[in-house]
């Protein structure tokens, strides 16, 4: 008898991000093991027609419409610092799905290689809300928002949470998360993210990067495991860099269905805005790189040379 291994998925997303979000769930279908059955839920407050008849493409796709006025009664426009209200979403996920005991939340800018069973099955302990990935300028941003930062402390990225849906509900986590966006917002530069961080603080598991792997990464780590690729900084359909995820980002995307042409975007780069692209690194160095020794590593991306 065939006995498959349920793992609930949670994305959100906008009609803008609808073709990433199918461009994830795609991958991970392709990816998969052949036990595990894949659970998605996808959180939006309105799609078009279009959008909605794409979407049908998947299986066990669960929608959840959300109602976007419970932020926006509390933010100008929902909106703040670039970021969009479906960014929040995640906050609701324990009352959102009341039957699902552990969720695993994506961006829409990642792209799945491996099977997630892992990850999805991880031992968590009582104490323990979510497993996660440390963050780049972990220690800058513990200090930022006034967190011990001693040892063994971090500050993770919130693009890939597994989250003890349980759990939270039983300590009533999305109220204390939502008291702390209420009173922190319009001061947090990352907001989901800082929230998550500062709500669930030392009660999470640290995960190997290769659950979350951070593509400016690719540079300097050993990506041989990389299960979850985030396009964390520069997206794949936004010019930059040319790295080999960029390029699988793109053969996902056409697989689904959308034949857009991705090598402008890299080329273009090459031709015209490498100086954006410099600047932008620039401006990111210190958050990226906090230890000694790594202007070497950093000169290597601007010349874009390999290793
Ligand atoms: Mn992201």
């Amino acid at each position: 008898m065939k006995i498959m291994k349920k793992i609930h998925i949670c994305l959100s997303t906008d009609d803008n991000y609808v073709k990433y979000a199918l461009t994830v769930m795609h991958s991970i279908m392709k990816n998969k093991a052949w036990d595990d059955e894949p659970i998605f839920h996808l959180l939006y407050s309105e799609l078009n027609e279009e959008n909605f008849e794409k979407l049908k493409s998947i299986d066990n796709l669960i929608l959840h419409e959300i109602d976007n006025s419970i932020f926006s009664s509390h933010f100008n426009n929902g909106v703040c610092k670039g970021v969009t209200i479906p960014t929040l979403y995640r906050l609701k996920l324990p009352s959102l799905l009341p039957d699902v005991k552990r969720v695993l939340y994506l961006d829409c800018d990642v792209i799945v290689l491996k099977s997630l069973s892992d990850f999805y099955n991880t031992t968590l302990d009582k104490n323990q809300y979510a497993a996660v990935v440390q963050d780049f300028g972990s220690l800058g941003h513990l200090k930022r928002l006034g967190l011990d930062s001693s040892e063994g402390n971090f500050y993770f990225n919130a693009g890939v949470c597994l989250f003890n849906l349980e759990k939270m509900r039983e300590d009533n986590i999305e109220q204390k998360m939502f008291d702390f966006l209420y009173k922190n917002w319009g001061h947090l530069d990352f907001s989901d993210q800082d929230v998550l961080n500062s709500v669930l603080f030392k009660n999470v598991k640290k995960m190997d990067g290769r659950y979350n792997f951070l593509t400016p990464n690719v540079y300097f780590a050993n990506d041989k495991d990389a299960t979850i690729v985030h396009f964390a900084g520069i997206k794949p359909w936004k010019i930059g860099f040319y790295n080999k995820y960029r390029e699988m980002f793109w053969h996902y995307l056409n697989e689904t269905g959308y034949n857009e042409e991705n090598s402008k975007r890299n080329m273009i780069f090459f031709i015209h805005k490498r100086p954006m692209q410099i600047l932008w690194f620039i401006k990111m160095y210190p958050l990226f790189f906090t230890k000694k020794g790594r202007i070497k590593d950093f000169l290597r991306i601007l010349m874009n040379l390999p290793y």
